[in-house]
């Protein structure tokens, strides 16, 4: 479906007055709207393909309608919603699930709804029909080197995909690991997936980056061999420059400081990138910033100022995307909240005082340092990411259109009630 330029100036033009009025009431109490707003703008979040259509759990599925069937439509959907809220401008796409039959014309449709191709996915924990070794017990950690060359061979593979799209990166999770205790020697595990990785690196362009993404646990419940990101940045460390740490904020034992964690990657210039979602329990991937919006807040706290530090570009050094899963939610409404909240948090760190901050933790001043970032977390910012987006040419807000146009409901006439798109 096509969503012309002009609904959403008319959207806008009706939604005007009350806008402003919000707008305007939030600006007057801050310093630095002009340089907030244009941050805003520039901040891009990447849409993995595999979130655009529902997603299940080990107990079933229960299929929305009018879900993306190829690669194209998945590029189609990415564009609309990049076109209601001008924040989604990348894919990232998933090998196997989403191989190009013709380049050219995959990156002439993205192109056309101002999308470009972001970090790359292998897919080393499943076995694919035509697959000679099988991955059970592992893919790069395997005992057996022809299962680890596989692995290899496969992920060399998504690379060229990648180059042929214009993707700059490449994302490499692993579901190895053990189950039960005495299943694997954790010190071999960890050098065989070294050594794989290795070979990987030599195959990337100079260009490119390595985000090597931990997790605690699952589908392996005793050991995960990349299980938390002192693994991953030892793996990093040895693989090179080029190789980085990817948090998925799903992958953590629970309470874990994640803040902490981002704010010392950061520092030693390790950080690579982003896997956005939110949970209660443990992997959930529920909508970003839906269960724990202060820790989310907290996270971009630490960014903004870590990358400020390091004088880097928030729009482009570090790799930002959401990695969701939608059980009951329509896919492209939770990916509209998940950037919505994304952007909320972004925004709310960016209007933080730094300064007086600087100065209360200097002083030892505990409670003048907490007030700060509460400050700033409780002030609502919906309105400044509004005003970004509609600057940006996107609606005022983009669900709010997205429901008003019927989006989902043309879907399915186009595509059908009953549509299986590839992914989890
Ligand atoms: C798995 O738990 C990881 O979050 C992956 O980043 C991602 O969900 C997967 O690659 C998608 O299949
Ligand atoms: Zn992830
Ligand atoms: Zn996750
Ligand atoms: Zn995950």
């Amino acid at each position: 479906m096509q969503l012309e330029k002009y609904k959403i100036d008319e959207f806008n033009y009706a939604q005007q007055a009350a806008h402003t009025r919000k707008f305007e009431f939030l600006a007057e109490g801050l310093s630095n709207v002009e340089d907030v707003l244009q941050k805003l703008v520039d901040f891009q979040i990447a849409i993995p393909s595999w979130a655009l259509g529902t997603g299940g759990t080990r107990f079933g599925r229960f299929s929305g309608g009018g879900e993306p069937r190829s690669l194209e439509e998945k590029i189609e959907d990415v564009g609309l919603l990049h076109s209601l809220n001008r924040s989604c401008g990348a894919i990232s796409l998933h090998i196997p699930w989403d191989i190009p039959q013709d380049y050219q014309a995959t990156k002439s449709l993205a192109a056309q709804y101002g999308l470009t191709f972001d970090a790359v996915n292998s897919n080393t924990f499943q076995d694919q029909a035509n697959q000679q070794k099988s991955y059970k017990f592992g893919s790069m950690q395997h005992t057996d080197k022809a299962v680890r060359q596989q692995a290899i061979d496969h992920n060399i593979e998504v690379i060229k995909h990648g180059i042929a799209l214009g993707s700059e990166s490449l994302t490499v999770w692993l579901a190895d690991g053990s189950s039960f205790p005495g299943q694997l020697n954790f010190r071999k595990a960890f050098q065989n997936t070294l050594e794989s990785l290795q070979e990987v690196y030599a195959a990337m362009p100079d260009n490119w980056k390595m985000y090597v993404e931990y997790k605690a646990f699952e589908p392996n419940f005793y050991s995960t061999t990349i299980g938390d990101w002192g693994q991953s940045l030892l793996l990093a460390n040895k693989l090179g420059d080029k190789a980085y740490t990817l948090v998925d904020l799903g992958h953590h034992l629970p309470n874990a400081n994640i803040e902490q964690i981002v704010s010392l990657l950061l520092m030693e210039g390790k950080l690579g990138g982003f896997h956005f979602n939110d949970s209660k329990y443990s992997d959930d991937d529920l909508t970003a910033g839906s269960i724990k919006p202060y820790q989310l807040f907290l996270i971009f706290n630490e960014l903004v100022e870590g990358m400020d530090a390091r004088g880097m570009n928030h729009a482009t050094d570090l790799g930002w995307m959401i990695d969701a899963s939608h059980n009951l939610k329509d896919p492209l409404e939770d990916l509209l909240q998940s950037v919505q909240a994304i952007m909320i948090a972004y925004a709310q760190s960016l209007i933080v005082d730094r300064t007086a901050l600087a100065e209360a933790q200097q002083n030892n001043d505990v409670a003048r340092a907490q007030e700060i970032l509460q400050d700033a977390f409780r002030t609502d910012v919906r309105a400044l990411v509004a005003e970004a987006q509609v600057r940006a040419g996107g609606a005022s807000n983009a669900l709010q259109l997205y429901r008003q146009l019927k989006v989902r409901e043309n879907l399915i006439q186009e595509r059908g009630l009953k549509t299986v798109s590839s992914g989890l």
